[in-house]
């Protein structure tokens, strides 16, 4: 059986896209253990494809029961693949999670959802550009006006098929050098794919990740000291450097592929 899970900020549109590709064909439960709500379905152009609804979530901390069941989904049962649905009109904080996202190691798609209103509000988004430095597949949409939601179908079916990974976002030297360390001490300890989910989440000081992977003593401490060399390169917590490396990386992307149309004619007035 092959699973698709619907992630993204609440309000991103999720359930307005799990309904137009699942039509009535659902199932309406709780997720074990906590009153968030479960909603499953069947692809409506191929019977073959579970869709899932995930739980919004504006990242993948280990705070709120919505942070609970989607990253465990992802991490524990993990899809076949992902499509992370992103709100045009609030593409900065949307980006946010789509980073963690790529960094669970689950193949993405990535629906930019809310089309109809970005040009409304004067914005454009390059979508070649977007893809291509994200290195994920970008399709633009709208879920609730049912434009290009076949374009997306064909993009993920295509993801399916292909299996192929992407590389994952890189940051700051110096954070990279840290997280690659980090990274050969757990390797072989967590699931390969995310093995670098993992890291990041180690050099979070993430509680359920340091509490759920089993490291021997002399790793904890090579990794606890990995981590405050770099709170003192960085004169940062370890926790804040993460947030600011990904607002960086998303600033570079905002940059590159968002064009304000309403600043572009005041610049030339
Ligand atoms: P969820 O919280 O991610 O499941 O988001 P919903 O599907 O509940 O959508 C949140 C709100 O955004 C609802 O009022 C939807 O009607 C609206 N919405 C969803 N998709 C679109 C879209 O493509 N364009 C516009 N203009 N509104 C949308
Ligand atoms: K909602
Ligand atoms: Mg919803």
């Amino acid at each position: 059986m092959t699973v698709i899970a619907l992630a993204g900020n609440p309000n991103s549109g999720k359930t307005t896209l799990f309904n137009r590709l699942t039509g009535s064909n659902q199932y309406v439960g709780n997720w074990p253990g906590v009153t968030v709500e479960r909603k499953e379905g069947k692809l409506k152009s191929d019977k073959t494809i579970t869709v899932q609804d995930l739980p919004g979530v504006y990242s993948l901390s280990p705070y709120t029961s919505e942070e609970v069941v989607t990253r465990k989904y992802l991490l524990d049962e993990t899809p076949d693949l992902a499509v992370a649905t992103v709100d045009a009109t609030n593409i900065e904080r949307n980006l946010y999670l789509t980073l963690q996202l790529m960094e669970t190691g689950v193949p993405l798609v990535l629906a930019l959802n809310m089309t109809d209103i970005l040009k409304k509000n004067g914005r454009k988004v390059n979508i070649k550009k977007l893809s291509y430095m994200l290195s994920i597949p970008v399709v633009g949409i709208s879920a609730l006006k049912n434009a290009n939601i076949d374009k997306l179908e064909s993009e993920v079916k295509h993801a399916l098929n292909k299996k192929e990974k992407y590389p994952l976002p890189e940051y700051d030297e110096r954070l990279e050098s840290a997280l690659k360390m980090i990274e050969s001490n757990i390797v072989g300890l967590v699931p390969e794919d995310s093995t670098r989910w993992y890291a990041i989440k180690f050099f979070e000081r993430d509680e359920r990740v340091w509490d759920e992977v089993k490291l021997d003593a002399t790793r904890k401490k090579d990794i606890e000291h990995i981590i405050e060399t770099a709170e003192k390169v960085f004169e940062d917590n370890s926790d804040s450097v993460i947030v600011n490396a990904r607002y960086e990386y998303i600033a570079r992307i905002i940059e590159m592929c968002v064009i304000d149309e309403k600043d572009f004619s005041m610049s030339m007035s």
